[in-house]
């Protein structure tokens, strides 16, 4: 992909969706061509999502030209292809900041812009929430148009056809563009997959489409194009049953159309507009990663890139070693099998697909469908992983309790991405899931302070025989030794890591490691801290939490978690329960508030989760004691 630098550039004067109005077809190829270009050289730098982005520039373009937004609605499905649609919209001159702390988010976000109605992060939910405005349209007797664009991976949830089957059954006019590139983040799963395919390849159904077009463009301008699309479609339907499930479904199927087509894009959506009052399904087909060679041979590795000078990749991440262990133990547990809600990338799991493709199970953008289904294997004997990251179970909350803890089912789930995720933002953050697991009754909760101890507690879980969760953090492991040989973690067992007598500093998982370098530190300045490896939430170690806050009176927990309902305040009821009122407790962990996105080490320091943050949170409890503050920060001194 080239850029003449020397010529001045179109984008530069594209403030808002107004000024594509009067551009040229030419134009309007310049200008694609130049969003390509900024898209690559901003995300390489920032990191973020390069290939869906670069797949939906002409559709965008399009969108713009035909619609009025923010009069009209434009909902992009999940957000992650909304790049185009920020430079279009006013965000252009903020566009080097994406995914910066302080700066532009990565996904659609209402407080950033009235061009975006519907903020989102997680996928499939833009069908659901236009036709919710589409309703509130109708009840207000407005007029503006409803569009939502939802990628071929996204539509395969059940929330987006919960939404499709009401939207079909109400008969008010919405647009619904399927952006069907094949991929998801990976190439798209599943029957539906199967049948876009066949609409997208099947040769005989592109020669009769072609046949149509022909008949229509014969025809003289301004007739009704939707008799003739009807003619069309009749002719079709013998040939192409594909098409007639969004018929029956209550919409008007129109496509595929050809999305890098400015020209076709443009004049679809405008008889789209101008059209039917119906419910209305526009087929787009697109490319991932269209423009950029790199990109478009490969959309995988393209889908999500990192910022810059990223982890030290000479350490395993957790989600290698969580691969690395399901491969070793599938080796000998025949009845271990995994699911994956669409992330078998996210969570490495090329290595066990490859010798076991029969025991990993990619379902689809469909969490609560992953863990019934696992719940389903369990009931005959299997022992199913649900591998998923912390924000994405949220979704499936109600089927861990109903389908899994109540039958007491031994499903683990192997929870990626637990705690601050960083970049992604209030979306992704994995900062719940401690407080909407440790609530429901018979599931063990754990988290490990370090990749050794991951793979020790992932063994624990699969020969446990009860449903039991594990939480990771989103990054390289500490670098320890893994051993060779797995083994058993007693459930409910904490392991005391240093003796001291002035404070006891509980800590839980990833943040072990910053308490025990803190504590390093206060000893330095003449304070003693007991840490303790709180490794499991759920049950926790009540005798050893009892007899540390009856002994030493100073208790510390620390969680890369919300403080509503996390480890913290369960370590405090059992205080209240066990009648230890005089002890004085501070808990740390995430406030009642969203996080924003940011580097995951300027969240931390943000937050206090970071050794400085701790030993200026433990200093708080002794305010009487004659302590050298020397280099702890300024926001030190609270107490
Ligand atoms: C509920 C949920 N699960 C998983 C994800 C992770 N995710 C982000 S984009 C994506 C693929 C979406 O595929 P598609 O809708 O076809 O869009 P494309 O990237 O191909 O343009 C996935 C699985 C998510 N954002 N939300």
């Amino acid at each position: 992909m080239t850029n003449k630098t020397t010529m001045p550039r179109l984008l530069d004067k594209i403030d808002s969706p107004a000024d594509l109005k009067g551009l040229s077809l030419p134009a309007l190829e310049k200008l694609a061509a130049e969003f390509r270009h900024e898209i690559v050289t901003t995300v390489t730098n920032t990191g973020g999502h390069l290939a869906s982005n670069l797949g939906v520039v002409e559709l965008t373009i399009a969108l713009h030209r035909v619609f009025n937004s923010p009069v009209d609605k434009i909902i992009w499905d999940v957000g992650h292809q909304c790049y185009v649609h920020k430079l279009l919209t006013g965000r252009r001159q903020r566009f080097n900041s994406l995914r910066q702390y302080g700066g532009l988010s990565g996904f659609t976000c209402r407080d950033e812009s009235q061009h975006d109605p519907f903020g989102a992060g997680h996928a499939s939910t833009s069908v659901s929430a236009a036709l919710g405005i589409v309703t509130a349209r109708d009840l207000a007797g407005d007029d503006y148009q409803v569009v939502a664009i939802i990628g071929d991976g996204a539509i395969t949830a059940g929330i987006a056809f919960e939404a499709l089957n009401q939207a079909g059954h109400l008969g008010s006019k919405l647009i619904v563009v399927l952006n069907d590139n094949g991929m998801s983040i990976s190439p798209t799963v599943g029957a539906l997959a199967k049948l876009l395919r066949r609409v997208r390849f099947d040769e005989h159904y592109r020669e009769a489409k072609k046949k149509g077009r022909q008949l229509i463009t014969a025809l003289p301008m301004g007739d009704n194009l939707w008799q003739f699309s009807t003619e069309v479609r009749d002719r079709l339907k013998g040939l192409v049953l594909p098409t007639m499930l969004w018929e029956e479904l209550g919409f008007t199927y129109i496509g595929p159309i050809d999305g890098h087509n400015i020209h076709e894009l443009e004049t679809t959506l405008t008889q789209v507009r101008d059209g039917s009052n119906r419910p209305t399904l526009v087929h787009v087909i697109t490319t991932k990663g269209k423009g950029y060679l790199p990109a478009e041979s490969n959309a995988v590795y393209f889908h999500g890139l990192p910022a810059k000078g990223g982890n030290d990749e000479s350490i395993p991440t957790y989600s290698e070693v969580f691969a690395q262990t399901m491969l070793r133990l599938a080796r000998n547990e025949p009845r271990l099998v995994v699911v994956t809600p669409a992330m078998p990338e996210g969570n490495c799991l090329s290595i066990v697909e490859a010798e076991f493709p029969e025991r990993v199970f990619d379902v689809g953008i469909c969490e609560q469908h992953a863990v019934t289904f696992a719940a389903g294997l369990a009931t005959q004997g299997f022992i199913p992983v649900v591998a998923i990251y912390s924000t994405f179970l949220q979704r499936a909350f109600d089927q861990i309790i109903h389908d899994v803890c109540i039958q007491k089912l031994p499903v683990v789930f192997a929870i990626d991405r637990g705690g601050i995720v960083g970049d992604d933002g209030k979306t992704h953050q994995g900062t719940f899931d401690i407080s909407y697991l440790t609530l429901i009754p018979d599931l063990i909760v754990a988290a490990p302070k370090d990749e050794n101890e991951f793979q020790h507690l992932l063994y624990t879980a699969i020969k446990s025989g009860r449903p039991m969760a594990v939480r990771y953090p989103r990054s390289a492991g500490l670098g320890v030794k893994l051993d060779t040989v797995l083994h058993e973690i007693a459930i409910g067992e904490y392991e005391t890591l240093r003796h001291g007598g002035d404070v006891a500093i509980l800590a839980i998982g990833a943040m072990v490691a910053p308490a025990m370098k803190a504590a390093d530190e206060l000893a330095l300045r003449g304070i003693e801290a007991t840490v303790v490896n709180a490794r499991f939430a759920k049950p926790l170690d009540r005798t050893l939490v009892v007899d540390l806050a009856s002994r030493i009176k100073r208790m510390v927990t620390i969680e890369e978690n919300v403080l509503s309902g996390g480890f913290g305040s369960s370590v405090l009821a059992l205080l209240q329960e066990s009648g230890l009122y005089d002890i004085k407790v501070k808990n740390i962990g995430i406030p009642d508030e969203f996080v924003e996105h940011g580097t995951q080490a300027i969240l931390r320091s943000k937050y206090g989760l970071d050794a400085e943050g701790i030993i200026r949170q433990v200093l708080e409890l002794f305010p009487d004691h004659s302590i050298d503050w020397t280099g702890v920060s300024g926001k030190a001194r609270t107490a």
